[in-house]
């Protein structure tokens, strides 16, 4: 059903061959990055082009996944393209618009008739163009993907920033716009700029209470959530070789936390044992037959400095528990240190709701160990301290810890166990507070913590750490606890212990599911109508974006300034907005609404320039956008970060937002805007952004000269009558800049499908 053997029997013939070719012409031994990478080449290209940095690269990805809260705007765009049918493997898993409220059963009829019209569009688009379609409540994108469709030295894109999910079994896996996915689906190649490389070596043997997450939570520490921009980030070392599938993938989902383009582990046994317990025992035993092309040539191991831009190194035997936050995911915290960072900063000690799941931590072992932690609860007559809920990562998963009596243990312990779902990762649950506006603390087995990201509110301290230390603190109920060394006063008056954790890297009896919740595209595509009501609420079929005007863009006014951190929780919030993912003018009223202005430190009251009245962002673009005059965003460092959610680029492009100005750009958030037709813009001068005023006049010169490598002229007109020029810098290629002009990648496509029609 689920996987395509001989799609992998394909790659896996072809592969040697590619690799030992480009070895031959890099003339060194290769890392395993460079080894997929260069076997997944769309076309031929110069050895220049392998510059790590430096070039835009073609790449043909044999696969795509989409989950339904981008899958509709991807699906939207493909629809454009012209194609009777996919032309590589595609599908699409429902899992974002699940709320997690009263409990599984209840949570998934509620979703099935609140988000009818939407799944019911999905599920027909795959129906026709031959995609595969997971159902509500079959599970997790990536979780699903990692059971079924992952494969070594594979390469996928997927919509969803956790894409890299898959790395934990060996594959490139790459999180992506929808635009991007559009455009494989119709059989175009995918571009990305060769990327740097980054090594880790994991030396020594996790042990006790420290899980595969602490790897990642003390990465992000290390690297910062810039810090793997435009890499790919390889582990390596007898440490990696010893950590499960899962764990793997734990780690490389959370790369996205670094702006990683992604993240692999080598093919090794833990990676073959995975794929024979999820029915895969094929692809494990192709796999096994061409084994050292799946991992990093010898050499690199043996001189990693010489192969990858950055080696760190990290010693799993000494490495702790870690807690990272509250409100960015690279605040890393050694449990040792955890409880004074709490006291010294003043953060609510008291912790008030502890979650475990999402696509990062929801696996088998993930909840064998939290588990092993939960039953101590009845054995030491503990009691949960904290609201305690957790969301298995798949029904695969579900069913198991179920029959294998796992879940009971939550149950016993006070925990509620939600649909297999993203739920309150993102803020998709009925978070119960008695003041919104109050300081307070949860902590999650999740990846993200930004502001107001897990449930709407701005006092929410958020902390991530694995699901065993997660289950220790809902027992504990305060964060200045550490489980290994403090005790816990129990139901009996006596001070206790908490054990370590220990769970199984996979079923001893194995997975066993009733209905998974796949369902396979029809037999008769001709036969399926995709419909989109002109009164939809949730959908709506896009009208194209008008192409650049030919000249300079002259007189536009400063939409805001945003000060510091800029994610795409930000600018297009999820949350209740989730709702709106297919219709972009509906959606096109959360735009912005969670930035900071800068100059009145307020989040969505900015200037109308035309009125000198504030009001919010979206309602102030619009007003602009009446009158016929384009706007301008300028942002700070890492603009963008996060989600790969293509609305966060659309919403100002539909709004007339002509340039988005920043300090640096998040990878998938600044592609995403070239392919919307938007100027993706960097300060030259990174002190420039002081020189921007509110109530600028603002033109953008030198677009008639707009070439890969050269910059642009943005002028400032004050009010006080003075002007002044900076210089500017992009990273446009000559097909990007086509697109500029086109007014969206789209634009092109849909009069290359014209066309073809017309002949
Ligand atoms: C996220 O974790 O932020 C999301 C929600 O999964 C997003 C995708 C989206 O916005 O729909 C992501 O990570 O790309
Ligand atoms: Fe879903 Fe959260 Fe994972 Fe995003 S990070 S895919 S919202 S579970």
């Amino acid at each position: 059903m689920a996987f395509d053997i001989e799609m992998i029997r394909k790659v896996y013939e072809e592969l040697p061959g590619k690799i030992e070719a480009a070895r031959k012409e890099a003339g060194r031994p290769l890392t395993l990055a460079e080894k997929i990478l260069f076997a997944h080449l769309h076309t031929d290209m110069p050895l220049k082009n392998f510059e790590r940095g430096t070039h835009y690269v073609d790449f043909a990805p044999d696969r795509v996944a989409m989950q339904d809260a981008t899958a509709q705007m991807a699906l939207l765009q493909f629809m454009q393209a012209g194609r009777p049918q996919v032309a590589v493997p595609s599908t699409v898993h429902c899992d974002h618009l699940i709320q997690a409220k009263t409990g599984a059963a209840e949570d998934l009829v509620a979703a099935m008739n609140t988000n009818k019209e939407v799944y019911d569009f999905l599920a027909s688009v795959c129906n026709k163009y031959g995609l595969g379609f997971w159902k509500p409540g079959a599970g997790i994108i990536h979780q699903v993907v990692l059971e079924n469709y992952a494969f070594p030295g594979g390469m996928m894109i997927g919509t969803d920033s956790h894409t890299p999910n898959a790395g934990g079994l060996g594959m490139i896996a790459i999180g992506v716009g929808g635009a991007d996915a559009s455009d494989v689906m119709a059989g175009l190649a995918w571009e990305l700029k060769w990327p740097k490389l980054i090594g880790i070596k994991l030396t020594g043997k996790l042990s006790g209470w420290t899980a595969p997450k602490d790897i990642i939570l003390k990465v992000a520490g290390i690297l910062t959530v810039k810090g793997g921009t435009g890499a790919i980030v390889e582990y390596f070392g007898e440490g990696a070789d010893a950590i499960s599938a899962t764990g793997k993938a734990t780690i490389c989902n959370m790369g996205a936390e670094i702006g990683a383009t992604c993240s692999i582990f080598a093919y090794d046994e833990k990676m073959s044992n995975y794929l024979k317990v999820t029915d895969r025992a094929d692809i494990a035993d192709l796999a096994n037959g061409i084994i050292e092309h799946l991992r990093p040539d010898p050499e690199v191991a043996a001189a990693p400095e010489k192969y990858y831009n950055e080696v760190i190194e990290i010693n799993l035997s000494e490495l702790e528990p870690h807690i990272n936050g509250p409100y960015t995911p690279d605040l890393a915290w050694p449990i040792s240190r955890f409880a004074e960072a709490v006291r010294s900063n003043n953060w609510p000690e008291k912790l008030e709701v502890a979650l475990i799941g999402s696509c990062t931590n929801s696996s088998y072992e993930d909840i064998s160990r939290s588990v092993s932690v939960a039953r101590q609860a009845v054995d030491k007559h503990l009691k949960v301290q904290s609201e305690f809920t957790i969301s298995p990562g798949s029904e695969l998963v579900r069913y198991t810890v179920e029959k294998d009596g796992l879940l009971q243990a939550y149950d016993t312990m006070g925990g509620i166990v939600m649909a297999n779902a993203c739920g309150p990762c993102i803020g998709q649950w009925a978070r119960h507070i008695d003041d919104p506006t109050r300081k307070n603390s949860i902590i999650t087995s999740f990846n993200r913590n930004f502001a107001k990201r897990n449930d709407s509110f701005p006092g929410t301290h958020a902390f991530v750490a694995s699901p065993e230390i997660v289950t220790a603190f809902a027992l504990a109920g305060d964060l200045t606890f550490n489980p290994l060394k403090d005790t816990l006063l129990n139901e009996d008056g006596e001070q206790v212990m908490l054990d370590e954790p220990t769970g199984f890297e996979l079923p001893p009896q194995g997975f066993s599911v009733e209905d998974a919740g796949y369902q396979a595209p029809a037999e008769d595509p001709s036969s399926v109508e995709v419909l989109v009501s002109p009164e939809s609420q949730r959908l709506q079929l896009l009208a194209p974006f008008a192409p650049w005007e030919g000249t300079d863009i002259k007189g536009l006014r400063l939409l805001i300034k945003v000060r510091g951190k800029c994610t795409t929780d930000h600018i297009s919030m999820a949350g209740p907005w989730l709702k709106f993912r297919g219709h972009l003018d509906n959606i096109s009223n959360n735009m912005l609404i969670g930035a900071l202005n800068f100059f009145n430190d307020s989040t969505d009251k900015v200037k109308n320039q035309l009125t000198g009245e504030y009001g919010p962002v979206p309602a102030t673009a619009r007003a602009y956008k009446a009158a016929g005059i384009g706007s301008i965003v300028v942002g700070d460092e890492n603009y963008g970060e996060g989600s790969s959610r293509e609305h966060a680029a659309m919403e100002p492009r539909y709004l007339g937002v002509r340039a988005i100005l920043v300090k640096s750009f998040a990878r998938i958030h600044e592609t995403n805007l070239k392919k919307q037709g938007m100027l993706a813009l960097t300060f030259a001068n990174k002190e420039d952004y002081d020189k921007f005023l509110e109530d600028d006049v603002i033109d953008i010169e030198g677009l008639n000269h707009f070439e890969p490598g050269t910059s642009l002229t943005v002028v400032l007109h004050h009010t006080d009558g003075t002007s002044e020029s900076i210089s500017v810098n992009h990273t446009y290629n000559d097909q990007q800049i086509k697109w500029f002009k086109a007014g969206a990648a789209l634009n092109i496509i849909r009069q290359n499908a014209l066309a073809k029609q017309q002949q």
